[in-house]
C-alpha cells in the first residue's frame, strides 16, 4: 500500500479541475471556459487497491486584482511545499508564456519532484506537442513530461501509473469510499457557482458567491437552498434574468449535478441577495473557507 498528496498547479484555464474530475471519475470539481473557476482548495482522493491518491486542485495563479485573487494566488502558491509531487498542468495548445515561466521560477524553491503535464492534446497534432515538449523541457528539471487530454481521457492512466512511482506513505489517510474532503453543503454551491459561469458572460461570474442556507434531508428527497450573493443590484438583475428566465436554467441544470453526487431527488431554491463589495469582505472570505491573516502579506 502506498499513498501521498500530489498538488495540481497551473494557470488558469488550463484544464487542473477537469483533470481532478477524470482522475477521481466524478465531478468533485467545477469547470468552466472562463479563468479563475476555482476559487477554493479542492481534494479529491484516487483509490484503487494498492495506492490512495490525494490530489489538490488550486487556484489557477495569475495577476491579482483584488483581495480574493490575493489570497488565491497566496494559497495555490504555498501547496507547493510539503507535498509528496506537484503537477504543473499547462495548456500545451496555447503554448509557453510569461506566465508560465514565472511559475516556474517560483517552483524551483520547492524541495518536491514536478511532472509536467502538456493538457489539450486533443487539439493538437503530434508535432506541435513534440515541439511544447521541447518548448518546456530545458526551462525546469521535470522528473517527467507527460502529454494528456483530460477531457478525452488521452494517456490519464500512463499519467496515473507515473504519479504512483513517487508516493512513499504507507497508511491510508481516508476511507477508501472517500472522494473528497469537501462537504456537501460546499458541493451543492459550487454546482450553482458553475451554470452561473458557464450561462453568463464576461465579469459577471466572477463577481458573484453562492452559500448553501439549507440542507434538509427526508427520506425521499433533499431540501436545498441556496443564496447567491451578487455585489450589485445591475448584477442581481442579470442573473435573475427575463422573468427569472436565467435564474429558472441555471435551477434546472444544478439540480441535474446535485441529484447526480447525491443520488436522491432534489428540491432546489434559489435566492439573489445583494452584498456591496463581498470580494473585500473578510467575513465573506472567511465563509468561504479562508482566514486572510493566513495568505496576506
Ligand atoms: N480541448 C480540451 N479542453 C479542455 C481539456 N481540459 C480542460 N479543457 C477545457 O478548458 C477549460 C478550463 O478547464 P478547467 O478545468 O476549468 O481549468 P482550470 O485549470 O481548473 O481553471 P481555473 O480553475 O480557472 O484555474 C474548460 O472549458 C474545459 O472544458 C482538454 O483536455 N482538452
Ligand atoms: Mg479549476
Amino acid at each position: 500500500m502506498k499513498s501521498g498528496f500530489v498538488s495540481l498547479i497551473g494557470r488558469p484555464n488550463v484544464g487542473k479541475s477537469t483533470l481532478l474530475n477524470t482522475i477521481i471519475n466524478q465531478k468533485i470539481a467545477i469547470t468552466s471556459n472562463k479563468p479563475q473557476t476555482t476559487r477554493n482548495i479542492i481534494q479529491g482522493i484516487y483509490n484503487d487497491p494498492g495506492y490512495q491518491i490525494v490530489f489538490v486542485d488550486t487556484p489557477g495563479i495569475h495577476k491579482p486584482f483584488n483581495k480574493l485573487g490575493k489570497v488565491l494566488n497566496k494559497e495555490a502558491q504555498s501547496l507547493t511545499k510539503d507535498v509528496d509531487l506537484i503537477l504543473f498542468v499547462v495548456d500545451a495548445k496555447d503554448g509557453l508564456g510569461g506566465g508560465d515561466k514565472k511559475i516556474m521560477e517560483s517552483l524551483k524553491s520547492t524541495d518536491s519532484p514536478v511532472i509536467l503535464v502538456l493538457n489539450k492534446i486533443d487539439k493538437m497534432q503530434d508535432e506541435e506537442i513534440l515541439a511544447a515538449i521541447n518548448a518546456y523541457k530545458d526551462l525546469f528539471p521535470f522528473q517527467e513530461i507527460v502529454p494528456i487530454s483530460a477531457i478525452t481521457k488521452n494517456n490519464v492512466e500512463e499519467l496515473i501509473q507515473c504519479i504512483k512511482k513517487y508516493l512513499t506513505d504507507d497508511i491510508r489517510y481516508f476511507d477508501e469510499d472517500e472522494i473528497t474532503t469537501s462537504t456537501l453543503h460546499f458541493l451543492v454551491s459550487e454546482f450553482v457557482r458553475e451554470k452561473i459561469f458557464r450561462m453568463t458572460e464576461e465579469e459577471i461570474p466572477h463577481s458573484i458567491t453562492c452559500i448553501t442556507s439549507k440542507f434538509e434531508e427526508k427520506a425521499n428527497i433533499v431540501n436545498i437552498t441556496i443564496d447567491i450573493i451578487v455585489d450589485r443590484d445591475s448584477i442581481k438583475k442579470i442573473v435573475i434574468g427575463k422573468q427569472g428566465s436565467l435564474l429558472k436554467a441555471v435551477g434546472i441544470e444544478a439540480r441535474k449535478d446535485i441529484e447526480q453526487l447525491i443520488g436522491k431527488k432534489v428540491y432546489l431554491e434559489l435566492y439573489v441577495k445583494t452584498i456591496k463589495n463581498w470580494r473585500d469582505k473578510e467575513k465573506y472570505l472567511n465563509e468561504l473557507g479562508f482566514n486572510e491573516k493566513d495568505y496576506i502579506s
